[in-house]
């Protein structure tokens, strides 16, 4: 089948949903592309297409692992992502990438760049690496991403992994997509050092302690069984599932194999107790509403008058003349008698 390319006349061309929803059922990994593209627009005629399409490709997905890996800059998520993908597809496994790249935001042309790319896994045909912006938007991970892991699970993709950005409320969000939720962690450095809140731990499957090779396995090692005590303070999680702590290397190759065992142990463990399925029926509930507030909120800012009353709400705000409940009141009550009229 003859996609189009960048060099045919129909490449500026939007495609159709049904040409959309055939060509990533065929797994064209360039309407793929393109279909991830049209999800991450902010324009109001794409979104409705995108809208459209998510809904057409829902009931072929939900089939893949999902998992969300984090820790700070640094730490080795892309390197190490780069060699489990590579153990993977050495499996067999499709894997498919989404790494939220920094770069692309605030530090522009970071250095870390070069390794979000991953160029020896995106050499690999049974995977898929899509660098995606960390977005400009209020959302920040938007909600482009969980459509983007619902296009690749459509896409025949066996696992897909979300590399965050490492920093604030993009974990959070992360884990709000995701089966398994991986925390890297560097051994040796102490956790107020790596900026990982207790939160973060909290949120982990698992936790892994990169780097582990040449001189540094040994405290890799010793930050193994420091972290398994640490986890022992903890509430038990929701999913019944006590979080593992591993080592690896992306160097010597350690971990790799024992990262998937960690995965499909965790995979089966909640299908049976039937978390994996609760918890994904969860994140879709708190997806539905936090989409009903983000097109609320557009639909309010769509006016000109209500811009200027905001504006005017936010002095008063300073100024002490008003509380910021009854300003916000004032708002929806011009906006909804706007409506009205
Ligand atoms: N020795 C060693 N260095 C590593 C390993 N993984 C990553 N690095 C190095 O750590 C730096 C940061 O890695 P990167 O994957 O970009 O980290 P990210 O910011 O978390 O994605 C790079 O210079 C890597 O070469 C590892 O397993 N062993
Ligand atoms: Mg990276």
């Amino acid at each position: 089948m003859g996609s189009p390319t960048r060099d045919t006349p129909q490449y500026a061309k939007r495609l159709t949903v049904d040409a959309f929803v055939q060509g990533i059922l065929a797994k064209d990994r360039t309407i793929l592309s393109r279909a991830i593209t049209l999800v991450e627009s902010q324009l109001p005629s794409d979104r409705e297409v995108a809208e459209k399409l998510v809904d057409e490709i829902l009931p072929h997905t939900g089939k893949s692992i999902r998992i969300g890996i984090t820790g700070i800059p640094g730490v080795g998520k892309s390197t190490f992502i780069e060699a489990f993908g590579k153990h993977l597809t050495s499996m067999g496994k499709q894997l498919a990438v989404l790494a939220i790249d920094p770069s692309s935001q605030k530090t522009k042309g970071s250095i870390l760049g070069d390794k979000t790319r991953m160029n020896d896994l995106s050499k690999d045909e049974k995977a898929f690496i899509r660098p995606t912006s960390a977005g400009d938007s209020l959302g920040g991970v938007a909600n482009y991403t969980r459509e983007a892991i619902l296009l690749c699970e459509a896409a025949g993709f066996d696992l897909i992994i979300v590399e965050t950005v490492g920093v604030g409320q993009s974990e959070a969000q992360v884990r709000n997509m995701v089966d398994f939720f991986l925390l890297l962690m560097l051994g040796g450095a102490g956790d107020e050092l790596q900026g990982i809140k207790k939160g973060i731990m909290e949120m982990a499957d698992g936790i892994m302690i990169t780097k582990a090779d040449g001189d540094n396995l040994k405290r890799a090692t010793q930050a193994q069984s420091d972290f398994k005590h640490a986890l022992h303070l903890f509430q038990p999680p929701e999913s019944g599932w006590i979080p593992k702590v591993l080592i690896s290397s992306a160097v010597e190759l350690r971990g790799l194999h024992e990262t998937w065992e960690m995965i499909n142990e965790f995979r089966s463990f909640t299908s049976m107790n039937g978390y994996l399925q609760s918890q994904r029926d969860a994140q879709n509930k708190t997806w539905f509403h936090s989409t009903i507030n983000q097109i609320l909120r557009n639909e309010i800012l769509n006016h000109k008058s209500i811009l200027e009353k905001i504006e005017m709400m936010e002095q008063k705000i300073n100024s002490g003349e008003i509380h910021p409940g009854a300003a916000a009141r004032a708002v929806v009550n011009d906006f909804l008698k706007l409506i009205s009229s």
